[in-house]
């Protein structure tokens, strides 16, 4: 009797002993203070409808990377001479908030989609000084998996609305609109994307709503300047790979294209998350001979990318054995993060400020 009761304790501490243990291991991998991913199976192993909402913000914009402080700094380094060249961080000048610069604000709006059959939504960065006096150049910005018309302009550490203001400001580009839609062009609102194929066909269907839907809209809406040259296309992740599949399939359309980290899926593969059954047969992958191409097609992407890992750099040797002209770059040390997203703008709008100083 005394040995049963004295096992039942036994029993009792391991099953505790181990439970706590379990927890910790969870803490461990799963996330960290900051809400990081830290282990590359954690993030695989979790399917679409095992995602909580905050997990499936990580995808949308990134990572979280520490936020520096948000405080109103001088900027500390001159401009420097205009170049081509590719610059993998985006300089503190820029991602800094000037006092002597008035920042742009997001607005949301909507738009009839008949692609969709639906009214649907895009967020819309507008200049601060915006006047129909004036025409601005517009950049379409893509999202990640899971993301939507907010993800950007809810992310303050990506430093979209700085980037373009401090450019602008140092005249470098013109003012810039940044208009952010909501890339999942679904049909049915109840559905949900999600790491299989079926639930990725919005995603490939947005070519459609940006194309037909959404840019006639902001053309008659806003005082835009129109045509390639003005036209400008980027994109996170799996907002990155949209942005290489609509640049191939309309390259005539965008004149200044960066895709960054780009997820898997533009050509047929597996990777931890799914099964991919490719938009585009790998020799396909290019433009065809006779295309008006972009004047700056770039891809990049951080060298420790826990997401896309190396199918970015996959997309560039294609389109190199290809033969088309790109950019591609890598920042080091860089994950799946706003690190990556600031260089991306950055080097698309000094790609374009050197091209159009020419
Ligand atoms: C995938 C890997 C990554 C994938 C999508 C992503 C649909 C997108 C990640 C992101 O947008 O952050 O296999 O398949």
């Amino acid at each position: 009797m005394k040995k049963a009761y004295i096992s039942a304790i036994l029993a009792f501490l391991m099953a505790t002993l181990l439970c706590a243990c379990n927890e910790k291991v969870q803490e461990g991998t799963i996330m960290t203070a900051d809400n990081r991913v830290t282990s590359e199976e954690t993030m695989a192993e979790s399917s679409a409808s095992t995602q909580s909402e905050e997990d499936k913000g990580m995808f949308a914009t990134g990572l979280a990377t520490e936020e520096k402080s948000s405080e109103v700094q001088e900027a500390t380094e001159a401009p420097a001479e205009l170049n081509d060249e590719i610059e993998e961080r985006c300089p503190v000048t820029y991602t800094a908030k000037r006092k002597d610069v008035t920042y742009g604000e997001f607005t949301h709006g909507t738009y009839d989609s008949m692609t969709c059959g639906l009214e649907r939504g895009y967020c819309i960065l507008l200049p601060a000084d915006y006047s129909t006096d004036k025409k601005y150049p517009v950049l379409y910005l893509l999202h990640g998996i899971f993301g939507n018309e907010y993800s950007f302009s809810g992310d303050a550490s990506n430093k979209i609305k700085e980037i373009v203001g401090n450019m602008a400001a140092d005249g470098l580009i013109d003012e810039t609109i940044i208009v952010c839609p909501n890339m999942y062009a679904a049909s049915d609102p109840k559905q949900q994307p999600g790491f299989d194929a079926e639930s990725c066909l919005p995603y490939d269907n947005f070519i459609n709503d940006l194309v037909n839907d959404l840019m006639p809209h902001i053309e008659s809406t806003y005082s835009v300047l129109t045509g390639r040259e003005n036209t400008y296309l980027a994109g996170f992740s799996m907002g990155g790979r949209e942005t290489i599949f609509i640049t191939l399939q309309r390259p005539e359309l965008f004149g200044y294209v960066c895709a960054i980290s780009a997820a898997p899926g533009i050509v047929a593969t597996t990777d931890k998350f799914m099964t991919h059954p490719g938009q585009l047969a790998e020799s396909d992958v290019k433009f065809t001979d006779d295309a008006t191409t972009p004047n700056v097609f770039i891809l990049c992407c951080g060298t420790r990318d826990s997401v896309v890992g190396t199918y970015p750099k996959s997309y560039h040797e294609l389109l190199e054995a290809n033969g088309t002209d790109h950019i591609w770059y890598e920042i080091t040390g860089a994950d799946h993060d706003n690190n990556a997203i600031t260089s991306g703008l950055y080097n698309l709008f000094k790609q374009i400020a050197y091209d159009k100083a020419k």
